[in-house]
């Protein structure tokens, strides 16, 4: 009597299902084999070269005082802001580990992220003993060791950080000509410059820019070599700033004059894309300090006609909205010189980033950038990687079973060849790297 082992019912199946149950198995494994082990260029994070010092965060007293645990925390202490800014680091971090993890279970994001990266880094997440993954990190003496392990357990082949010259602690690092760690590509970030024109004008004079508050002078020719010196500086392979959800071009403002005659000229003259990140409301609860950010709905028209006006200006677009998506992927079916990417800040959760990658893949195929980790603490690539490793794999091997059902059979090298592309390949081709 053949043995009863449940799979009897596979007897029953015709030559061509057999064959079908096969292809269907060999594609799961593939895709999630083949997803899992394509390093990536991580395009946007909040990471620094470890020559720059302290301003690379890591540990798990960072990963707890992430800002979207200290908001998550808030809701739940009855304590004044200034009380916790006032901790220290170690106690807002034993708060939060206390408030979000002991007292309740931490299924947000944000704290299953932080378990993923003390289970990935081979610590015992089931003995919740804070004190034994505080004693983990004294062991690298020095960060560098550290990066080195983190990219390798989250399989990082490059990060580009953000890079500001009106931070004065970064900004001293960048002019003392600092080392910098050829993993770690810098982007020119320009808030201050477009978001803070009025504060932005002495600093640029002191610096030796010749600018005037309402652009008289050659105020438009010294903001363009504020910006290419800071572009050959950091060897920067973009340009980005955060923007408002009420962004609009063109418009009589000192954002849009400064953008229009001056970074678009510099893009198209080195070739650096304009990278916008739409959607942020600053501070709507300021005293969560970086937490009180939050989302408005943005403008879609200015993205059409930036990318219609500016032919050969090179657009990299994130929107923070979820009701932006849909019509962001539809202008870059529009325009091949718009490159969209990453499921940013609010929408960088598996609900969301699933909804948004399967969205971007019916109507654009591959010719996108489906993620950017924003990491602020380095561990944090361990989990934001890891977790969207695992939706990516999921939505892709849906589109590759879709195109089977029709005959189609993709090969293991077309499957490589793919997630290359998702994972950097996209990206360096359209900064023409
Ligand atoms: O402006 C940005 O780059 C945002 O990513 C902010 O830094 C934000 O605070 C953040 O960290 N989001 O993930
Ligand atoms: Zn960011």
């Amino acid at each position: 009597m053949k043995k009863n082992n449940g799979n009897e019912w596979m007897d029953a199946l015709s030559f061509e299902e057999t064959e079908e149950l096969e292809q269907t198995g060999w594609l799961m494994e593939t895709v999630a084999k083949v997803v899992n082990e394509t390093p990536v260029t991580d395009i946007h994070t909040h990471l620094y070269t470890p020559s720059f010092g302290e301003i690379l965060l890591w540990g798990v007293d960072e990963l707890l005082t992430y800002h979207y645990l200290v908001a998550e925390t808030m809701r739940w202490v009855d304590m004044p802001y200034e009380k916790f800014w006032s901790m220290s680091k170690r106690d807002q971090a034993d708060l939060v580990w206390r408030t979000l993890f002991i007292e309740h279970s931490p299924v947000s994001e944000a704290c299953r992220g932080v378990l993923t990266v003390l289970n990935e880094l081979g610590l015992d997440v089931a003995s919740r003993d804070l004190s034994a993954y505080r004693k983990y990190y004294t062991e690298f003496k020095k960060v560098e060791d550290f990066v080195d392990l983190v990219f390798e357990v989250a399989k990082i082949e490059s990060v580009v950080t953000t890079n500001d010259p009106f931070d004065d602690l970064e900004r001293s690092c960048w002019l003392e000509g600092r080392p910098v760690d050829e993993r770690f590509h810098a982007a020119l970030r320009i808030d201050g410059l477009l978001n803070n024109w009025e504060e932005a004008v002495p600093r640029l004079n002191e610096w030796g820019y010749k600018v005037s508050t309402h652009f008289g002078g050659n105020t438009y020719g010294e903001v363009q070599r504020f910006l290419t010196d800071w572009i050959k500086r950091m060897n920067a392979v973009y340009m980005a700033v955060s923007l408002p959800p009420g962004f609009v071009f063109p418009e009589e403002s000192p954002r849009v004059k400064i953008v229009e005659n001056c970074v678009l000229p510099v893009a198209e003259e080195t070739g650096r894309p304009f990278a916008m990140m739409i959607g942020v409301k600053k501070l709507v609860n300021p005293g969560l300090r970086l937490a009180g950010d939050s989302v408005g709905k943005s403008h879609i028209e200015v993205i059409e006609y930036l990318c219609r006006q500016y032919p050969n200006v090179k657009f990299m677009v994130t929107m923070l909205s979820r009701e932006n998506q849909h019509e962001l992927c539809v202008v870059a079916r529009k325009f091949r010189n718009l490159m969209i990417f990453g499921c940013w800040w609010f929408l960088n959760n598996p609900s969301l980033i699933d909804e948004i990658t399967r969205m971007r893949l019916e109507l654009l195929g591959l010719s996108m950038i489906p993620q950017h980790s924003d990491a602020r603490v380095l561990d944090q690539v361990i989990y934001k990687w890891s977790h969207s490793r695992q939706i990516i794999a999921e939505v892709l091997l849906d589109k590759y079973l879709d195109i089977m059902d029709a005959g189609w059979n993709v090969t293991e090298d077309e499957i490589r060849r793919d997630v290359e592309c998702l994972f950097g390949r996209n990206f360096w081709d359209f900064v023409g790297r």
